[in-house]
């Protein structure tokens, strides 16, 4: 008997610094409200879904970064969220930034169940950009100024009977978030992003930025026979645009559902778990045919400085 979780991605179109966080959660409802009417389980928002991206702007007043972070969750403005996809039996994972209680600020995603219980948690390691400000420009990143790297490690958490792992934006560029989590067992990546055309010292044509997004996500579902399901705030934020592309990856790498524009998008479909089979138990069987004990051999002993193995020749 086949296994099946039906999943939504909610693309997200730009939320700009004036729009209030109750207005936010409202359209996020409504985003909510048609993929549970098309039969979703369970709907992936972005990253820092609640606000603009503000890591673009340099803030001369540190307390001015304040109003963009949740101090608990869910709090009075988000709470309407977990009752409305409690009430419709449906799961979400949402993008973040959180303010811990000791002053430490990170790029959160949580995994709420249908009951609306908060089951996982993941703050982002991967944290592109700067933490200086750069002159002249028309954006920065800023995610290294104003997030902490995250300290939960890539965990995999149930979801009704799936293995759920999840990341965040820059994350999904590293093969090594994949593997990590596949290793642990996971069957569908989560995946939010905010991905702009213009960061500073990172120069792609915008075909070339698209490309590279899907080919990760790609990439990380086919080497590692998971799903991954990508959500992104997209479109022009406060004047500045961000790439659209959500979609749902297969286990064969193929991409089932794709946004065809870059406003509030819902995707919705059915996937059977039971897919990744096939792959798991042959090409990537992981304990029959992975050599970690291979992978690091040549790189550690060069590091360590010690010699290579008698016979080693890169032309061998
Ligand atoms: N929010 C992100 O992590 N964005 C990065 C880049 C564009 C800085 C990304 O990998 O999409």
């Amino acid at each position: 008997m086949s296994r099946n979780l039906t999943l939504a991605v909610a693309q997200v179109g730009g939320i700009n610094a004036d729009d209030s966080k109750p207005h936010v959660v409202a359209r996020l409802i409504g985003l909510l409200e048609e993929a549970a009417g098309r039969g979703a389980d369970l709907v992936v928002f972005p990253e820092l879904t609640l606000t603009t991206f503000f890591p673009r702007t340099w803030f001369d007043d540190e307390g001015a970064i304040d109003r963009y972070f949740e101090k608990s969750m869910p709090n009075s403005d988000v709470q309407p969220l977990f009752d409305r996809a409690q009430q419709l039996g449906v799961g979400f994972y949402l993008g973040y930034a959180e303010l811990t209680g000791g002053g430490k600020r990170y790029n959160t995603a949580i995994l709420v169940d249908k009951q609306g219980s908060i089951v996982g948690k993941y703050r982002k390691m991967h944290l592109p950009g700067h933490a200086d400000k750069r002159q002249g420009l028309p954006n920065q990143h800023l995610e290294k100024k104003y997030f902490l790297e995250g300290d939960l490690g890539f965990g995999v958490f149930d979801f009704h009977g799936t293995k759920i792992g999840m990341c965040l934006c820059n994350d999904r560029r590293w093969p090594e978030v994949y593997r990590a989590l596949a290793l642990q067992g996971a069957e569908v990546v989560l995946l939010g992003y905010n991905t702009p055309d213009f960061v500073p010292g990172w120069q792609e044509e915008p075909h070339a930025k698209m490309f590279a997004h899907l080919l990760s996500i790609q990439a990380g579902a086919y080497q590692n026979s998971v799903f991954v399901a990508a959500a992104g705030k997209s479109g022009f934020e406060d004047g500045n645009h961000m790439i659209g592309g959500s979609a749902v990856v297969a286990p064969s790498g193929e991409i089932l559902t794709k946004a065809a524009g870059e406003d509030d998008e819902v995707l919705v479909v059915k996937i059977d778990l039971d897919m990744s089979k096939p792959y798991r138990e042959s090409v990537f069987d992981f304990d029959a045919h992975r050599r970690p004990d291979a992978y690091g051999i040549i790189a550690e002993r060069k590091g360590r400085g010690e010699p290579l193995p008698v016979n080693f020749s890169v032309n061998a």
